[in-house]
C-alpha cells in the first residue's frame, strides 16, 4: 500500500473538524489542496461522519424548475448568457410551472427551486409581480417550501418574495475574489451581489450561496471562497464545477477533473457542518450522485422531470428525458448506498432550527440551544470587504 502523500499534514486537521473546533483558513487550503484519491478517502469518510451526526442517514430532495431561460446577463460560464444564439429559450407560463411543480411535490420532492436568468420581462421595469404572484401559487398549490433563484432582485421584492412564504433565496458568489469574480459575472456588480444575500439573511429567508470551481480560480481563493461563505448567514453551501457551454467565451476552458468538487464539498461539511450541501445532479446527471453523497452533501438537487421542455441549468439536457433525474431513481440509488430519502417532518425540523438560529444571531430572539458539534448557524454579518486569498 502506498502512504497517502498528504496524510501527515491533513489528518490533525480532520480530527479537528470532527472534534467540532474551526478550522483556520490555512487549514481549510490544506484540505482543498488534496488531489490524490487516496488522501481525499479519510477526509470524505469524516464528512460523512459529520453529515450523519447532524441529520442521520436521512437526504433531501429538490426539484428544480427553470421556469424562463431569458436572461439580460452575459456570465462568460453560462449557455443562457444573452450574446448566445444558440440558447435555449423559453418561459413557462404560470400554470405550467405550477403544473409541474405540483408533479414534483408528488414525487416526493422536499422543495421547489424556482430558477430563472435575469429575464427582461421583470427586470426591464423592474415590475416582479409576476414573479411574487408565481411563489405564492406554486406554494400554495403544492405545500412545500419554495426557494427562489431569481438573480439579483431589489430588497422590496425579497420582501414580498418573504411576505407571500418563500423559504429560500438563493444567489450564488461564484467565488469570493473580485479578480476572479469579474471575470466571470462581467457587468455584475461584486457588492449589490453579496447584498441580496444579506437583505434576504435580514428579511428572514434561508439563503444559499455557492462556487464554481474550474473557472481558473487558484486553491487559495477556493479557500478564501469557502471562509467567505462560513462567514455569511447561510442555510445552504454548494461547490459545483463549471461544465462548458457551446456558443459561450469560456466553451474551450478544459474541464477540471471532479475530485476538485468532491473534496470541496467534504471541506464545506467539515466546515459547516449543519448546514444543507447539495449533491448536484445538474453536472454529471445521475452518474455523479454517489460519490457526492460519499462526500457529504446531504440535498440531492435538480430533480427534472421528463418531457416537460424544462431545462437544466450546466447540464441542459443530460439524464432529464431519461427520466434519470427523478425521485424514485434517486431514491433507489440513495437506498443502494445505504441512506434513505428524509422525511417531510425532518425538513421541516431542520428549516425551523436554521430560521431559530438566523433570528438569534440577527439578536431578535434568544439563542436556541445548538446540538454539541454543530457551529452556530450565523456568526457575524455578511462580509463586505474582499475576501483576501489566504497563503497556501
Ligand atoms: N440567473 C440566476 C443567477 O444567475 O443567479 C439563477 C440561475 S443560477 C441557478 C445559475 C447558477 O448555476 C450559477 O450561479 C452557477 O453557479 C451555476 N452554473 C451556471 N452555468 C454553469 C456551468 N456552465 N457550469 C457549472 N455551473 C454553472
Ligand atoms: C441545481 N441546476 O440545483 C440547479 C441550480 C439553482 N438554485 C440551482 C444550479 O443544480
Ligand atoms: Fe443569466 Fe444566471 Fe446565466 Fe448569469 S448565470 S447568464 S445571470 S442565467
Amino acid at each position: 500500500m502506498t502512504t497517502p502523500l498528504r496524510y501527515a499534514e491533513t489528518a490533525p486537521i480532520i480530527a479537528r473538524a470532527l472534534a467540532g473546533e474551526a478550522l483556520t483558513a490555512a487549514e481549510i487550503a490544506s484540505l482543498l489542496a488534496i488531489d490524490d484519491p487516496a488522501d481525499a478517502a479519510p477526509l470524505y469518510a469524516a464528512a460523512a461522519e459529520l453529515r450523519r451526526r447532524h441529520f442521520g442517514d436521512g437526504i433531501f430532495l429538490y426539484g428544480f424548475v427553470y421556469f424562463s431561460t431569458w436572461c439580460r446577463n452575459d456570465c462568460t460560464f453560462c449557455l443562457y448568457r444573452r450574446a448566445n444564439a444558440e440558447s435555449p429559450r423559453y418561459r413557462k407560463s404560470l400554470d405550467e410551472t405550477v403544473a409541474v411543480s405540483v408533479g414534483l411535490a408528488e414525487s416526493g420532492a422536499h422543495l421547489i427551486d424556482l430558477t430563472m436568468g435575469e429575464d427582461p420581462l421583470y427586470f426591464a421595469h423592474g415590475e416582479f409581480d409576476a414573479l411574487v404572484e408565481l411563489v405564492d401559487a406554486v406554494k400554495t398549490a403544492t405545500g412545500l417550501p419554495v426557494m427562489v433563484s431569481p438573480g439579483v432582485v431589489p430588497r422590496d421584492v425579497l420582501a414580498a418574495l418573504a411576505d407571500v412564504g418563500a423559504e429560500w433565496y438563493a444567489c450564488y458568489q461564484e467565488v469570493h475574489d473580485r479578480a476572479v469574480y469579474a471575470r466571470l459575472r462581467t457587468g455584475q456588480d461584486y457588492d449589490v451581489r453579496a447584498q441580496a444575500r444579506a437583505d434576504a439573511a435580514d428579511l428572514g429567508l434561508l439563503v444559499e450561496d455557492g462556487m464554481l470551481l474550474g473557472v481558473g480560480e487558484a486553491i487559495a481563493q477556493r479557500a478564501a471562497t469557502v471562509a467567505a461563505m462560513r462567514e455569511q448567514r447561510l442555510g445552504q453551501v454548494r461547490a459545483m464545477t463549471f461544465v462548458p457551454q457551446r456558443g459561450t467565451p469560456l466553451a474551450h476552458l478544459t474541464p477540471a477533473g471532479r475530485i476538485g468538487e468532491l473534496v470541496t464539498i467534504a471541506v464545506l461539511r467539515l466546515t459547516m457542518p449543519d448546514r444543507l450541501i447539495p449533491a448536484s445532479l445538474d453536472v454529471d446527471g445521475i452518474a455523479g450522485l454517489e460519490s457526492r453523497i460519499a462526500a457529504g452533501a446531504n440535498v440531492v438537487t435538480s430533480l427534472v422531470p421528463p418531457d416537460t421542455g424544462l431545462a437544466g441549468v450546466s447540464q441542459s439536457e443530460l439524464d432529464i428525458d431519461e427520466g434519470l433525474r427523478t425521485a424514485p431513481v434517486v431514491t433507489q440509488r440513495l437506498e443502494a448506498a445505504g441512506l434513505r430519502v428524509a422525511t417531510a417532518a425532518e425538513y421541516a425540523a431542520w428549516a425551523a432550527r436554521a430560521r431559530e438560529r438566523a433570528a438569534a444571531a440577527a439578536g431578535l430572539t434568544p439563542a436556541a440551544p445548538t446540538p454539541a458539534a454543530s457551529a452556530p448557524l450565523a456568526q457575524t454579518p455578511e462580509v463586505q470587504t474582499p475576501a483576501r486569498p489566504t497563503p497556501v
